[in-house]
């Protein structure tokens, strides 16, 4: 029987990676995405050898991806797991103190991007037939407003509903669609919403027991793999240092 094939965008760190780590050890072919050529590479050497294909792509690229998944060699085709994972938060201000230039990129990245690529990857899916999926990384913050949330929770809550929207569209096909809104995870995530401070990545998360990559990649292992009769449609995730908080009191 083939190798299954899953399709990860944004292998180059936190759950991708994992991801991408664990679906090779359980005996998956992984087509590992970024932007970042050398980790990709450095991934595809650490995991068991022909498991991991590096393929550079930048989702805010419609041509990249076009470009990626037409250049998907047999051995890695047809792909039966997307796991559109590639996403950023810029600045954790409020409004009006924020940077459009930001706001176009979370665009361009986390709604645009996820879309591009699930329209390119359809076919693949499709081909791949029963026990296909599609999972979508949203996020908590698609649903529970924060100060300075601001368009990375509203791209989120997109994420959301276009995987509900999807699931529609492709009733009567063999593809599944899942929202998966994870909480607090420690990853690069705030190393990038603070433009490049790893010491604010660190401090974030001192102290606290955060969700970590491979506990995402566990629940991706899982989503990936119930009975291809079953739909996950939404999995909310948090640690148990986090909660879905009442909403918040201005006082004087
Ligand atoms: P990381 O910053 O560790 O990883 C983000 C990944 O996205 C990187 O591999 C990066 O690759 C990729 N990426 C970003 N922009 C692009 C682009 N233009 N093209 C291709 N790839 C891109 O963060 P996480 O692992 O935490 O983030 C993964 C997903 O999880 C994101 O969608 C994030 O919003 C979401 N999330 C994270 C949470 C958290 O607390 N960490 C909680 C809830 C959701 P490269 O830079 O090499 O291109
Ligand atoms: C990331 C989770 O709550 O830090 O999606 O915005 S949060």
């Amino acid at each position: 029987m083939p190798q299954s094939v899953i399709f990860i965008t944004g292998a180059t760190s936190g759950f991708g990676a994992a991801t991408a780590r664990l679906f090779a050890r359980q005996g998956w072919k992984v087509v590992a995405t970024g932007r970042r050529q050398q980790r990709l590479e450095a991934l595809r050497d650490e995991c068991p050898e022909g498991s991991v294909l590096p393929l550079q792509m930048d989702v805010t690229d419609r041509q990249s991806i076009v470009d990626t998944v037409a250049s998907l060699p047999p051995e890695f085709s047809p792909v039966k797991c997307l796991f559109n994972n590639a996403g950023l938060a810029l600045g954790a201000k409020s409004m009006p103190d924020i940077r459009l230039e930001d706001w176009r990129t979370m665009a361009e990245t986390n709604i645009m991007g996820l879309v591009h690529t699930t329209q390119e990857m359809l076919p693949q899916l499709k081909k791949a037939g029963r026990g296909a999926s599609i999972i979508n990384v949203g996020s908590v913050a698609g649903r529970f407003a924060y100060p300075g949330g601001n368009f990375y929770g509203a791209s989120k809550a997109f994420v959301h509903h276009f995987s509900y929207e999807l699931r529609c569209d492709l009733a009567g096909s063999d593809i599944r669609v899942t929202n998966f809104s994870p909480g607090m995870a420690k990853t690069e995530f705030t190393e990038v919403r603070t433009y490049g401070d790893k010491q604010a990545n660190e401090d974030f998360y001192e102290g606290l027991k955060p969700i970590l990559p491979e506990d995402v990649a566990d629940i991706i292992w899982f989503i990936a793999n119930i009975p291809a009769h079953l739909n996950i449609n939404s999995l909310e995730l948090m640690p148990l240092i986090q909660v879905p908080a009442i909403p918040k009191i201005v006082r004087d």
